[in-house]
């Protein structure tokens, strides 16, 4: 049934201006306060006209109403007279701020569960923090890392930096959501997310099409960046990759070396495994090669046996005072002959970030390194032999006004770029703009 409005026109007359009159007298009197003119005819007068305006614009919206019911035009239905969303401003599209949560608004698939679909590169979340030292909350980081990513868009993808934007490269990049992991059973966890990464990296590629064919298969595989979770989602990680890559070497930026045998408590195999401890684990598994380095080391330690065994699970130290000793330059120089044309794992600790710049984190220690500082170092690592990557231990409960998932948002940014480009970005180092020193005497 149509809905019918009743409406009648109303002749104008001095009493149906009464509330009118009343209303405009309170708007203009205070204007006028204080003035004997108030009392006056010509006022009265003036409120007359205003009050007539006032309920003729009344009466027009009347007019057309009536106009509508006349026609037999149901009020509020689908089919009333007015434009349509898509004829008058066309396709809904999400904005920076709207939508829903996928990293840098990129297409989000259920993949573990699609298994026809295929892509180059693919972001997953492993909301997992039940095996760290101090602060839980990592369960959050992929949240928080996407939720920071929101001004991020294909459509605004480009740095001056890099020359280019990773989301028009002509790869697929997709948003796989999160790992369904157990927060109640760790070694269920970390079972469940080595076969979702191996779901994941047996998918075939869409478009990439490598020079270098590095699986040990023979065949190009797509490349997951993950979004943690604790740093321990990477012990799976490299056993997957060590399933099809072979030895996997290392970049790992970090705080902490995370290569400890074991913590003061252990009493169970499981126990052995945390967010300090996977890399020494992986090491005992035979999943990394004896070339790996770290990059912005700075945690306190139990003493210089604890650098003994890290040399002995196959790392080298870039320190975080390396930084200001030696500029960008060369501890890119050191990273890169470090691990060479091998298959590389990038793992970003965010706590390698100074807690003033990214506060929302397990662990964090004072004294670490800008923002801008890792993002030029991850700059200078383009073209190398990247099978994946992963920004690990954003806990926003710790954050500020999003200080940290936007840098980890920002840092992932970095990673699309960086595994796309063959050659180290003009803007970036080494062919930063030449400092040119004028004398001006
Ligand atoms: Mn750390």
């Amino acid at each position: 049934m149509p809905h019918v409005i009743s409406l009648s026109r109303r002749r104008i007359t001095l009493s149906s201006l009464l509330p009118a009159i009343k209303c405009t007298s309170r708007t203009l009197g205070p204007k006028l306060g204080g003035l004997k003119m108030l009392r006056t005819l010509p006022v009265f007068a003036l409120l007359v006209v205003g009050a007539r305006a006032h309920l003729g614009e009344q009466e027009h919206l009347r007019i057309e109403l009536d106009e509508l019911v006349k026609q037999g035009t149901p009020i509020g239905s689908d089919s009333v007279k007015s434009p349509r969303w898509l004829e008058k401003y066309g396709p809904q599209f999400d904005q920076t701020f709207s939508g829903p949560l996928s990293f840098s608004h990129l297409p989000y698939h259920t993949c573990l569960e699609q298994e026809a679909l295929d892509y180059d590169i693919a972001v997953i979340g492993m909301p997992f923090d039940t095996a760290v030292t101090y602060r839980t909350g990592a369960r959050f980081g992929p949240y928080a890392i996407r939720s920071g990513s929101r001004r991020q868009m294909g459509s605004r993808g480009y740095t001056m930096a890099w020359g280019m934007n990773p989301y028009e490269s002509g790869l697929k990049i997709v948003d796989c959501g999160d790992i369904p992991v157990s927060p109640f059973d760790n070694a269920l966890a970390i079972d469940q997310m080595e076969v979702a990464y191996n779901t994941l990296i047996g998918r075939p590629t869409t478009h990439l099409t490598g020079t270098q064919p590095l699986g040990k298969d023979g065949a190009e595989h797509p490349r997951i960046i993950s979004l943690g979770g604790d740093h321990t989602i990477v012990l799976p990680i490299l056993r997957s990759l060590y399933k099809t890559y072979g030895p996997i070497t290392v970049i790992h930026f970090d705080a902490h070396l995370d290569t400890w045998p074991a913590y003061v408590g252990t009493t169970s195999p499981q126990s052995r495994v945390t967010h300090g401890t996977f890399f020494y684990l992986a090491q005992e598994e035979g999943l990394m090669s004896n070339h790996s380095i770290h990059a912005g080391i700075r945690c306190k330690m139990n003493g210089a046996e604890d650098l003994e065994n890290d040399a002995a699970v196959g790392f080298k130290v870039v320190a975080t005072d390396d930084l200001d000793d030696l500029g960008v330059p060369e501890v890119v120089k050191r990273i890169r002959d470090r691990v060479g044309d091998s298959p590389v794992y990038l793992s970003l600790d965010i706590d390698v970030i100074d807690p003033g710049l990214a506060p929302a984190t397990g662990t964090p220690e004072a004294g670490g390194w800008t923002t801008r500082e890792v993002k030029r170092i991850l700059r200078g690592l383009a073209g190398l032999n990247f099978v994946g990557a992963d920004v690990v231990e954003v806990a926003p409960a710790y954050d500020h006004a999003e200080i940290t998932g936007i840098a980890a948002a920002d840092i992932v940014h970095d990673f699309l770029s960086m595994m796309m480009e063959k050659t180290v970005p003009k803007g970036g180092y080494p062919y930063a703009t030449p400092l040119h020193i004028v004398d001006e005497l």
